[in-house]
């Protein structure tokens, strides 16, 4: 099966807060688990970069439109790589292929009769791109959607014939009750349209960043209006007017949007399309607005919460979790970091987490990491039953986007596992003799997590990936097919020690002051200096032999306790597991980009053997390593984890 997946392309008027990031974790959730059931998926996502609002924010800046274009379109893409989102195309609407895909889709519309030339006078809401009935104004002519100030607008314009298609819409929404999602939101859409479609001024003459007419239609004055440019990125992505053999993806299955654009998405798309005779998306499915004590978030309004802060002192993964997890999908949900980690302690550390550190520990105990799967149907077959009967639940939820509920039941399987050890209470049986008995709980429960960690990976893939390889299996779409379709079991588990993966956390870690209120620091990392003397020579072109960089001892280090440094904003005090007697005390220039609290339990990167240093009054006994550029700082960790002590080179 195909299966086209679309996020919104985001305005470049600002860098993405957490709004952008919630439709993007949910446009990647359902890629990674359509990929993972072995769909062939494309997943879409980009930038929108035409239009009056971007014209207005470059020159505010006194800078070339599609150099500022370029520069916040790269924000959004790093932050998208930054976070492992596994989109399979990042558009923007200034790449040429999709200028002409719109050209050409234009130039179809007029050859179907749906585009014909007047004059448009009305009320313009240049934040929102949008003409208003004086009827839908605010008191002063403001704008309904934003509140801001409208301006009366007569210009020369290409119109689209909207009208002519309110009858089909209608009927269309008729036929297919699950076009809008959640369902809820389709009553909206149809009231719209039964109160009467105006044809729609698809070009402008009063500004000129956008995607020019066709030249067949010999207007220089004319732009396209940025909606009808933008709406068509869903298909120049795929080719359209172009090389058009990733059109196959066409209809999309699921067109994420947030719930103010709905209307673009759920009635001006679904005309364009058909106009241009192309099938419609299966599902427009529109979420909530995250807010801000109660107030929508948005970069105009300035009270955006930065989802590059939250994932640095959470743990992205968490974080997404946490996202899906908090909101029923359609509704609206106002950020607030307890939540966050009422969320990561409760469900994270104490349901999961403790799941598998009691599955590790008792393999250690009983069995010396290895688990054995062969007596779990004589023992455990009622909560394999149970089990099943909660994994096969799931695809519903995932068909109408209750990602909430979906996490809500897949941790019914941990309540599951940690009921079962309590009652089993493996600890007794091994002490009783029954040690088949007491393994067979143990590989229930190691079975369980897999067969969880496989449901779960897509919200939290490198999380579930790490328990995975804890467990000593993979998540590939055949242990999908074979833990979840065909409920086997794995046979057996060669189990991997590591250190806890969601350790509690006690205070909110980030300041609660906006971004744009706090202090900028500059970083200055406090390390001990390097020995000058002892320096060793380098070649004049700057290399050193393999010896002198062995002269380096490079260990992974395990943090086991880490605390703010009292009068220092930039420095932590940790002490460091390196596999020795007794820990190292390493004094840290991190804080500002990583809370203490998050680190306890990690494993860095520690220069062992640097001459010991004084900071602050204190003694620093090796150096993390990090890498840093202009959007922060970062450790370097192993990827997976290491024994304590152990060296790298
Ligand atoms: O509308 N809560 O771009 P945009 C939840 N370029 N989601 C939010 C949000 C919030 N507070 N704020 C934004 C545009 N979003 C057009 C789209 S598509 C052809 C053109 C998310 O940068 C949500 O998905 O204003 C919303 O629909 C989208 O960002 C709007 O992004």
């Amino acid at each position: 099966m195909k299966n086209y997946i679309t996020t919104p392309i985001y305005y470049v008027n600002g860098e993405a807060h957490i709004g952008h990031a919630y439709t993007t974790f949910i446009a990647d959730t359902l890629s990674r688990h359509s990929r993972l059931m072995g769909n062939e998926t494309y997943f879409l996502t980009g930038t929108d970069e035409h239009g009056q609002k971007i014209e207005e924010a470059a020159k505010k800046l006194n800078k070339p439109t599609q150099e500022f274009a370029d520069e916040i379109s790269a924000t959004f893409k790093n932050l998208w790589d930054e976070f492992d989102i596994s989109y399979d195309h990042f558009i923007r609407t200034t790449d040429e292929d999709h200028k002409h895909g719109v050209r050409v889709a234009f130039e179809k519309m007029v050859a179907n009769g749906d585009i014909y030339k007047d004059f448009y006078e009305g009320n313009y809401c240049v934040s929102c791109e949008t003409f208003f009935p004086e009827s839908q104004l605010m008191e002063g002519g403001c704008c309904p959607d934003c509140g801001r100030a409208t301006s009366i607008v007569k210009e020369e314009s290409y119109f689209f014939r909207l009208s002519k298609y309110e009858k089909t819409l209608l009927d269309y929404y008729e036929a297919h009750p699950d076009f809008i999602l959640p369902k809820s939101r389709r009553n909206e859409v149809i009231s719209f349209v039964k109160g009467g479609l105006n044809d729609l001024s698809v070009t402008r003459t009063s500004f000129s960043w956008g995607v020019h007419l066709p030249k067949s239609l010999n207007e220089p004055k004319h732009v396209m209006y940025v909606w009808l440019d933008a709406l068509l990125n869903y298909i120049t992505a795929l080719g359209y007017g172009g090389d058009e053999a990733r059109m196959q993806f066409w209809p999309a299955n699921i067109q994420l949007v947030g719930k103010d654009i709905l209307r673009f998405h759920a009635i001006y798309w679904p005309a364009f399309l058909m106009s241009l005779n192309l099938p419609l998306p299966k599902h427009i499915a529109a979420h909530g607005w995250w807010t801000r004590d109660g107030e929508k978030m948005s970069k105009s309004k300035g009270n955006v919460v930065d989802p590059r802060e939250v994932a640095n002192h959470y743990g992205v993964e968490n974080f997404r979790y946490f996202m899906m997890r908090e909101v029923p999908f359609g509704q609206d949900g106002d950020f607030s970091q307890r939540a966050l980690i009422d969320r990561m302690n409760s469900d994270l550390s104490n349901d999961l987490g403790n799941l598998l550190n009691r599955v590790i520990g008792m393999s250690e105990k009983y069995s010396a990491f290895v688990i054995d799967s062969s007596d779990v149907a004589q023992y455990h077959t009622r909560e394999i039953d149970d089990a099943h009967t909660i994994l096969d639940s799931l695809p519903h939820y995932l068909h109408e986007l209750q990602l909430h509920r979906y996490l809500e039941e897949l941790w019914k399987i941990f309540t599951i596992g940690n009921k079962a050890i309590e009652e089993h209470a493996p600890w007794v049986k091994m002490k009783e003799g029954r040690k088949d008995e007491a393994l067979a709980t143990v590989a229930l429960v190691a079975n369980l997590l897999a067969k969880a960690s496989v449901m779960l990976h897509a919200v939290m893939p490198k999380t579930t990936a790490t328990i995975a390889d804890a467990l000593g299996f993979e998540i590939t779409t055949q242990t999908y097919t074979h833990l979840i379709l065909t409920k086997g079991l794995l046979a057996t588990f060669t189990i991997k020690k590591i250190p806890p993966l969601f350790p509690r956390v006690e205070e909110p870690l980030m300041q609660e002051a906006p971004k744009a209120m706090r202090e900028e620091q500059p970083l200055v990392v406090e390390i001990p200096k390097m020995d000058d003397k002892k320096t060793t020579t380098v070649s004049p072109e700057g290399l050193i032999t393999i010896d002198q960089f062995f002269q380096t001892s490079l260990k992974i280090g395990t943090v086991l306790n880490a605390q703010e440094v009292p009068k220092s904003t930039k420095l932590l005090k940790l002490h460091v597991d390196l596999g020795e007697e007794t820990p190292r005390q390493i004094i840290a220039g991190i804080r500002e980009y990583y809370s203490a609290q998050s680190l306890i339990g990690t494993q860095v990167c520690v220069v062992a053997n640097l001459k010991p240093a004084k900071l602050m009054g204190m003694l620093s006994e090796g150096m993390l390593l990090a890498a840093k550029d202009s959007e922060g700082l970062c450790l370097i960790r192993p990827s997976t984890s290491r024994r304590a002590g152990s060296s790298i080179g």
